[in-house]
């Protein structure tokens, strides 16, 4: 394969120029953990801090629509906190449960126990992949198509599985349950806790995590944005503001 550095650096431009490019397609999940670390690293040499972590195919509605089988998990960066519209390829967004980290998940307690608060949220995805076509590995390289995220009101932690979700989009609508996540959100932490370790991805302090759509994502039109999620407060955005 070409240097991890080397893809990391065409993915950050096709991010950065919102220019879409061909996927890779043969890259070992070693290796495509290596160019998502080299293209974090870019991000912070350009002047961005990580805010969190996100999960990626924990439902089966999003694993059967981008055609693949296991958790992939991506990172978060100031860069994407808020941002909704600007300089996108094809934007998707999906509605989330977002956890809040309240202090470093290091082993001496059980994640669920690091976590001080719930929220819904909505995730903006964007593949820099022609036309959202990606393997297992090539959206790991790319951040798991990491663009944007906007939380609602944080609340204290309680139990969000088997709620109803809802996501608008413009004119398209689309509803779910939590139980989608890995059966319960809170399956979503230990998952990710697994891949973090085996990957080397620190999760610390302060970090937002994002457990994975509960649907399928739905195309950002630039028009009213909504997810609802039963017992947490509602979060929405217009389109093309920021
Ligand atoms: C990858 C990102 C998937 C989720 O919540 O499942 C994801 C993609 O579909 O492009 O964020
Ligand atoms: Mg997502």
């Amino acid at each position: 394969m070409r240097a991890a550095v080397n893809i990391a650096e065409t993915l950050h431009k096709a991010q950065t120029t919102a220019t879409e490019i061909p996927n890779f397609g043969d890259l070992t999940v070693e290796d495509a953990y290596e160019v998502q670390h080299a293209l974090i690293a870019l991000r912070q040499r350009a002047g961005e801090t990580v805010t969190g972590v996100k999960l990626g195919f924990t439902s089966e509605a999003k694993m059967k629509q981008m055609g693949v089988s296991e958790v992939i998990v991506g990172r978060l960066t100031s860069g994407m906190a808020g941002r909704t519209s600007e300089n996108l390829i094809h934007p998707k967004v999906e509605p989330e449960i977002a956890y809040r980290l309240g202090r470093d998940v290091d082993g001496a307690a059980p994640i669920e126990e690091c976590v001080d608060a719930v929220a819904a949220a909505i995730e903006v995805i964007d593949s820099r992949y022609q036309d959202f076509r990606f393997t297992y590995t090539d959206v790991i390289a790319d951040n798991t198509s990491a663009a944007g995220y906007v939380i609602g009101d944080w609340q204290p932690v309680t139990d969000v599985g088997g709620r109803t979700v809802r996501l608008t989009s413009g004119t398209a609508h689309v509803e779910g349950s939590t139980s989608a996540i890995l059966g319960n959100p809170a399956n979503a932490l230990r998952a990710l806790e697994d891949v973090a370790r085996r990957r080397g991805i620190p999760l610390k302090a302060g970090y937002v995590v994002l457990a994975g759509a509960a649907t399928v994502a739905l195309p950002l039109t630039g028009e009213y944005v909504e997810c609802s999620i039963d017992g947490l407060a509602p979060v929405s955005f217009e389109g093309r503001s920021r």
